[in-house]
């Protein structure tokens, strides 16, 4: 079927038809110089599979990108005419989130990787298009089920799709420590040999922490990782007999329980720890962000819960990143200047949560909303659900995720105050690849679009998305991500 202006995802800003279509030849190339050459690069080996034609990429061209100034930050304008298409944004990152739009009015069958039959036309039209939020993100847990490397970069290609630029790492866990830290190796040989139901595990070295941070780059998508401090630390604890009060190290952990471990908040070993940790991953990390964490330490007492936020946040400072923690950390009244708060209680705020999340926005700093019964992409759609959790106001619908505002759940809060938002995926029940993408597919869609489209000024209508979702749905078929056929959605078959 002919992919018309008014399918793309997330919605752009503003998109009109044009006269005629645009048809690619086996002459068509890409042209740009510069920061946009890497684009140009990523969009040829988007298009050469499926097409089975070369599309050079260089001086010359019908398919233009050019980086210029004069867009809304990370915004674009794409204009396609009977003779060619011109894609323009301020740097390479917005250039790329153009892409992804052209990629999305081209027939759904550019998604494979072998060469199809198709009409490789795009209709005329000019868009204008630009992000509401800056963070835009995805949580991906490889603590609790540990994905290889190749499994990263597929989720990464399958958020950036959707206009996604930050990748979250839950790295560890009472299941696993999944990240080497070379002061500390045990955390690893030992914290890392298991996962939730005992087979496998694993962890990244740092060489292939890396390739996965340059991986994203490559896709504009910044990597933000977590150590989750002080409770959620079995497998650390595990590993370190000093890092518990007694001496005493615990059994590795292989259930789904949460809120039994904490680190020893009295010893200063625990700082000595955290600062190692931390210098490592610093100099791992690219980007402004390290996530320290903080929820669910049900153990911990709140004194020393206090104590132990304000130096874990403070080591992070002193390695040159903004903190971010889950909203828990907003007990604390100590943060750093400008710590973000990621907040995961549901739309309809719980007291408590909501003034842990506007403690952050008191202390000079701002939110990711991820609120847990609409953007928890790890509960279960309905009863049907094989995999997933329900305890976040039980199974979330796809209209659930998608009939929700950010700016609408907090009192006093607008978007100046938030980052962005946030779709998380916990790994308790989730464990391969296809896992990962039924849960996320089609949820993350909904998620997508109110981080990057303009705040409606009704409330958003899941009638008005599903037939958009539809089509996503045969671009999802062409690329073999799998994806939950929601009952509320006229799929195309
Ligand atoms: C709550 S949300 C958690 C995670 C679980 C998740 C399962 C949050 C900050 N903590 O430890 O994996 O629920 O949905």
């Amino acid at each position: 079927m002919p992919t018309v202006p008014g399918t793309v995802i997330p919605d752009p800003v503003s998109q009109v038809a044009g006269q005629g279509e645009f048809v690619i030849t086996p002459t068509t190339g890409i042209r740009a110089t510069g920061d946009g050459l890497p684009v140009a690069n990523y969009l040829g080996e988007l298009l050469r599979p499926a097409t089975g034609l070369p599309f050079p990429v260089g001086d010359t061209g019908d398919i233009t990108l050019v980086i210029e100034a004069g867009h809304p930050a990370g915004g674009y304008d794409l204009v396609v005419t009977t003779t060619g298409i011109r894609l323009a944004a301020d740097d390479a990152a917005a250039l790329f989130a153009g892409a992804q739009t052209l990629r999305q009015l081209l027939p759904p069958a550019i998604e494979g990787r072998a060469q199809a039959d198709a009409e490789w036309v795009v209709a005329a039209t000019v868009i204008h298009d630009y992000p509401r939020f800056a963070y835009r993100g995805a949580m991906l847990d490889v603590a609790r089920h540990f994905f290889d490397i190749a499994t990263v970069k597929r989720y990464i290609d399958d958020i950036a799709m959707l206009k996604i630029n930050v990748l979250h790492l839950h790295l560890t866990d009472d299941q696993g420590w999944r990240i080497a830290i070379d002061r500390w190796p045990k955390l690893t040989e030992i914290g890392a040999a298991t996962q939730v139901g005992g087979t496998g595990g694993g962890f990244y070295s740092h060489d292939d922490y890396r390739d996965i941070v340059a991986y994203a780059a490559s896709r504009y998508v910044t990597v933000v990782p977590e150590i989750d401090v002080p409770g959620h630390t079995n497998a650390a604890l595990a590993s370190y007999p000093e890092l518990n009060c007694d001496g005493r190290s615990p059994a590795v952990y292989e259930g789904i329980e949460v809120g039994f471990s904490s680190l020893c908040i009295g010893a200063e070993r625990t700082y000595e720890f955290f600062d190692d940790v931390i210098t490592e991953l610093a100099e791992l990390t690219p980007g402004p962000w390290i996530h320290i964490g903080g929820d669910e330490s049900l153990t911990t007492p709140e004194a020393d819960f206090l104590t132990f936020v304000s130096r874990a946040a403070a080591i992070v400072a002193s390695h040159g990143k903004t903190v971010i923690g889950w909203h828990e950390l907003g007990r604390s009244t100590r943060l750093p200047a400008g710590t973000i708060g990621e907040y995961w209680s549901f739309t309809t705020a719980q007291a408590d949560a909501a003034a842990h999340a506007l403690s952050f926005i008191q202390q000079g700093g701002r939110l990711v909303m991820a609120p847990a019964d609409v953007a928890y992409l790890d509960m279960k759609y309905d009863d049907s659900s094989t995999l997933g959790l329900t305890w976040a106001d039980g199974a979330t619908s796809v209209p659930d995720s998608y009939q929700w505002d950010p700016a609408a759940i907090l009192p006093g809060i607008d978007d100046d105050q938030l980052l962005g938002i946030e779709a998380a995926l916990w790994t308790e029940t989730l464990a391969t690849i296809a896992d990962l993408e039924s849960m996320a597919f089609p949820r993350i869609a909904c998620v997508a679009e109110i981080a990057w489209s303009a705040r409606p000024s009704v409330p958003r209508n899941f009638a008005d998305f599903a037939p958009r979702l539809a089509a996503l749905g045969l671009r999802l078929d062409a690329a073999g991500i799998g994806y939950y056929r929601a009952p509320e959605v006229a799929w195309h078959h």
